[in-house]
């Protein structure tokens, strides 16, 4: 595990890799200006990705999952400090880099994690199905999160352990209603089966992708209408 030194704040970032583009009034008008061109993905942008919610959700077991493709049972020796992993996820033919940040939950980090939100550009947050106070302290984040990430980071909602369906506490539409209320959207994961933890960390890719090449013209990605066309596609997950 390494430390990152530091990061760009999130507009340097994004602003000298796009150049604004003008709008097309001088074209066909007698200047000879070319239309600028279609703005590219600059594939080299790293987005800085943090998994947060509380000790035990299974913040280390979806990065594993994600990651290696399985699932090591048993507790991760509780994530002292943060470190990160390295993600390159393919969307549109386009590689998107993530470097995805695992932090412990307990509450006596929480301190150290708010310099950590400030350059995130996405959030996925975490609560067990198992657990209430999980899902209780969800809000607790969120309020964590608005005070401290960027106002247009991405964030994601997860209920992860949806394997454990003989101790669910929360029930999905809980957590459909929790993610509505703040306009985040929302899916059921297990980190043991693998269930959605590819999706989620796609959409967030696409969704960071988009982001990075806004133009006025072109219409913005729509996180949750994709998650829904992935969900009717496969009949998998949950989203409001
Ligand atoms: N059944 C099941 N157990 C899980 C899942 N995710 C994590 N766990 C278990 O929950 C415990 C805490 O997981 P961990 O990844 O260390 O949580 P973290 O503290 O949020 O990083 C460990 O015993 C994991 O094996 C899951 O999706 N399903
Ligand atoms: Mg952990």
């Amino acid at each position: 595990m390494e430390r990152m030194e530091s990061m760009e704040p999130l507009s340097a970032f994004y602003t000298t890799a796009y150049p604004e583009i003008q709008p097309e009034s001088g074209y066909g008008s007698g200047d000879k200006t070319p239309p600028a061109p279609a703005p590219a993905y600059d594939q080299e942008l790293v987005h800085k990705t943090i998994l947060v919610g509380d000790s035990g959700v299974g913040k280390t077991s979806l990065l594993v999952q994600f990651d290696q493709g399985k699932f090591i049972p048993g507790s991760f020796s509780a994530t002292v400090g943060i470190g990160f992993t390295n993600k390159v996820v393919t969307v549109d033919n386009l590689k998107v880099k993530l470097q995805i940040w695992d932090t412990a939950g307990q509450e006596r980090f929480r301190s150290v994690t708010h310099a950590y939100y400030r350059d995130a550009h996405a959030l996925l947050l975490l609560y067990d199905i198992t657990s209430k106070s999980s899902f209780d302290n969800i809000r607790a984040w969120l309020t964590e999160i608005h005070e401290y990430a960027q106002s247009d980071v991405v964030i994601m909602l997860l209920g992860n352990k949806t394997d454990m369906a003989g101790e669910r506490a929360i029930r999905r539409e809980e957590g459909e209603r929790l993610a509505r209320e703040y306009s985040v959207p929302f899916m059921e994961t297990s980190a043991k089966t693998g269930v959605n933890v590819e999706l989620a960390f796609t959409a967030v890719a696409k969704d960071l992708k988009s982001r990075a090449i806004q133009h006025p013209t072109e219409p913005k990605f729509k996180i949750h209408e994709y998650i829904e066309a992935q969900k009717e596609k496969s009949s998998c997950c949950s989203f409001f």
